[in-house]
């Protein structure tokens, strides 16, 4: 099979060093983020062939963007260079002891947002095992959202993996909720917290099997319950595994690195609860580290926790 195909906008990302609220920040650290780029590279940290397909611009962060994907072990060699828009910038502004960090976008107008639907004309993406999106790109530009839209197309020749990502921030006021609902059920294995779909779709969505009745789509369907548990519906089944015990540094990344392990876990042909241990093991290592991307336990650690009993899981 081919390579996951992970399509969709990185940026260059400041944040303070020491980590604390930008507000009073004097050193800003450079690094990167990017909800489909993070996914390929805990792809590629779990041996999946990733390939991340976007644009970046002419620039010093595009060029840092892309080199540090690539020395990741994900092919770039799809991604385009836009003369004439700059690279995306994310500000992360932690709120005390690594709580409650939020973002500010200067994504604008950014190489990523000028993308448009050709972009999926590429050998690789036809050939793909999965092709990851996320609910950020719809936001970002109409051609974004076509490039979606085209992604998702019911005679589409690759299966669609799709994190529903809701970023308040980049809706601007347009109604996230109908757009996202309807992507999701069209894709093949969705992601999503349930908080999350509680404020997408209401506060009568109480539980994970809530989030299923509104999305019967997806043959694989995974409702993310923060701290506690993670449930994936596969067809009629569900299976649930509670999430680990971790002393968190900085949470941004940690859906996307959830997203990776399951999805490796599911291409690797685990049973679907191994997935979801491989999820949390994942996340672990994106909620560990300031960044985004951190790395993997040990690849001992990681064989013994997937089969470890249940109390020693926990
Ligand atoms: O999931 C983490 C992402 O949110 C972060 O890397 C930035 O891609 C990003 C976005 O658009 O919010």
């Amino acid at each position: 099979p081919g390579p996951v195909v992970c399509v969709g906008e990185t940026m260059a990302a400041l944040a303070p060093d020491p980590l604390g609220p930008l507000d009073g920040a004097d050193l800003l650290r450079v690094d990167i983020a990017g909800a489909e780029s993070n996914v390929a590279l805990y792809l590629a940290d779990h041996g999946i062939p990733a390939r991340w397909v976007s644009a970046v611009g002419d620039d010093p962060f595009g060029r840092r963007v892309r080199a540090r994907i690539a020395a990741g072990g994900v092919d770039v060699s799809g991604v385009r260079t836009d003369p004439r828009r700059p690279t995306g910038l994310l500000l992360k502004d932690p709120g005390p002891a690594g709580h409650g960090t939020r973002v500010h976008y200067h994504r604008a107008g950014s190489a990523a947002s000028a993308l448009t639907p050709d972009v999926l004309d590429d050998p690789a993406v036809t050939g793909a095992a999965l092709v990851h999106l996320s609910g950020i790109t719809p936001a970002l530009s109409p051609g974004c959202r076509a490039l979606v839209e085209h992604a998702l197309r019911p005679d589409r020749p690759w299966p669609v993996s799709f994190d529903v990502n809701h970023r308040p921030a980049l809706w601007d006021g347009r109604s996230a909720a109908d757009v996202l609902r309807r992507l999701a059920d069209r894709a093949d294995i969705v992601l999503v917290g349930l908080d999350e779909a509680q404020a997408l779709w209401g506060d009568g969505i109480t539980d994970a099997g809530r989030v299923r009745e509104l999305l019967s789509g997806p043959r694989v369907l995974v409702v993310k319950d923060g701290d506690r548990a993670a449930t994936a519906f596969v067809g009629a089944a569900a299976h649930s595994v509670p999430a680990l015990t971790v002393r968190v540094t900085e949470p941004v990344g940690a859906g996307d690195a959830f997203a990776a392990g399951f999805l490796s876990g599911l291409l690797r042909q685990l049973p679907v609860d191994r997935a979801l241990r491989l999820g949390h093991l994942t996340a672990a290592s994106a909620l560990r580290v300031a960044a985004d991307h951190g790395p993997l336990p040990a690849p001992a650690l990681v064989a013994a926790l997937l089969d470890a009993d249940e109390e020693i899981w926990r």
